[in-house]
């Protein structure tokens, strides 16, 4: 296992024990204080990855390694994992499947070189993760493990400053977007036309989904119905609302939003209860790890145990 720069949180390591027992690990690190400060490695390499890899990338290209018949076992082995499509949900005609809401998205924007993608935090931006494609860097501002809600929007008028051509779109939640809702009036004021595209489930969702799958459905403070209404929101600040709520609409609506060039709240309502995989429990190790289709009852009520639930 080759870690680069890596912090072993445990949203990294699940279970420390059993966080890839018989791997043999080597870690570059320019820090030299985070070599065996949280995960034992067998090679610590301390120096600018930068260089590191490309020293690697050399040896390996030179070595005879890859080729090697025992490595056939291992890619056999990985190619099943790869067949699992892990990132599968069910389609439904009637009501938005916010997946199904990014990949329309996705197609929307695919090939553009010049779309930067902010998100927020929550289950939208774990699927915004998994559902659009990236093909260049610096293109993907997110909080990422720190998980700034509120983050999304400012981060989107920057890149708008840094790029005025450019097609900036901010993954939101509707929780989220509240948190900062008062920067479309920078947005206005400084002539930026950022989106924000909202899957609108109604509920923090990343809390309820926890609060579903680990805490017995005991939903506490993750719904809210007094939410405002993100059209006539967007319009009182001087933007442009966009609201769907079928399946069938997104297409236009997504062509309608990209083409204003004014600033947009697009209101996308999805289902609420959709849960986003795959999931690591606290406190479970990887290979415990929760996909859509088992995701059983079963699977669900032994997701966590105290120790894992003290975590949360
Ligand atoms: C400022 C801040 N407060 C609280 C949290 C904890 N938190 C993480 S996700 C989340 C809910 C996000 O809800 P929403 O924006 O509606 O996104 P969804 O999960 O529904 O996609 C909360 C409260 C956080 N990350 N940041």
């Amino acid at each position: 296992m080759i870690c680069i720069g890596a912090r072993f949180d445990d949203r990294i390591t699940g279970r420390l024990d059993a966080f890839s027992p018989n791997s043999t690990k080597i870690h570059v690190d320019i820090d030299p204080s985070s070599i065996n400060k949280i995960v034992h490695v067998d090679l610590p390499i301390v120096g600018d990855v930068a260089h590191v890899l490309e020293d690697m990338v050399r040896i390996w290209r030179a070595s005879s390694f890859h080729s090697q018949p025992e490595l056939k076992g291992w890619q056999t082995q990985i190619a099943k994992w790869r067949a699992r499509d892990c990132l599968s949900y069910r389609h439904s005609d009637d009501v938005i499947m916010p997946q199904y809401a990014l990949q329309r998205l996705n197609e929307a924007i695919k090939g553009r070189k010049d779309v930067y993608i902010s998100t927020e935090v929550g289950q939208h931006q774990m699927w915004a993760a998994q559902y659009l494609g990236f093909e260049s860097p610096n293109h993907w501002l997110t909080s990422g493990g720190f998980g700034t809600m509120g983050y999304g929007l400012p981060a989107a008028i920057g890149a708008q400053v840094a790029h005025p051509g450019a097609l900036c779109i901010n993954v939101a939640g509707d929780a989220s977007i509240l948190m900062n809702i008062q920067e479309m009036s920078t947005a206005v004021q400084h002539g930026l036309a950022p989106k924000t595209f909202i899957l609108n489930n109604s509920y923090m969702g990343m809390v309820r989904q926890w609060q579903q799958l680990l805490h017995g459905n005991r939903l506490s403070h993750s719904y809210t119905d007094s939410l405002p209404d993100f059209v006539k929101l967007a319009e009182a600040y001087g933007a442009k609302g966009i609201r769907v709520t079928k399946p069938g609409e997104l297409d236009d609506a997504i062509q309608e939003m990209i083409e204003s060039p004014e600033p947009v709240l697009f209101d996308c309502c999805v289902a609420q209860l959709t849960n986003c995989f795959p999931m690591i429990p606290s406190g479970k190790a990887h290979n415990e790890m929760l996909l859509p289709d088992e995701a059983t009852d079963e699977a669900v009520a032994n997701a966590i145990d105290t120790a894992g639930k003290s975590l949360v």
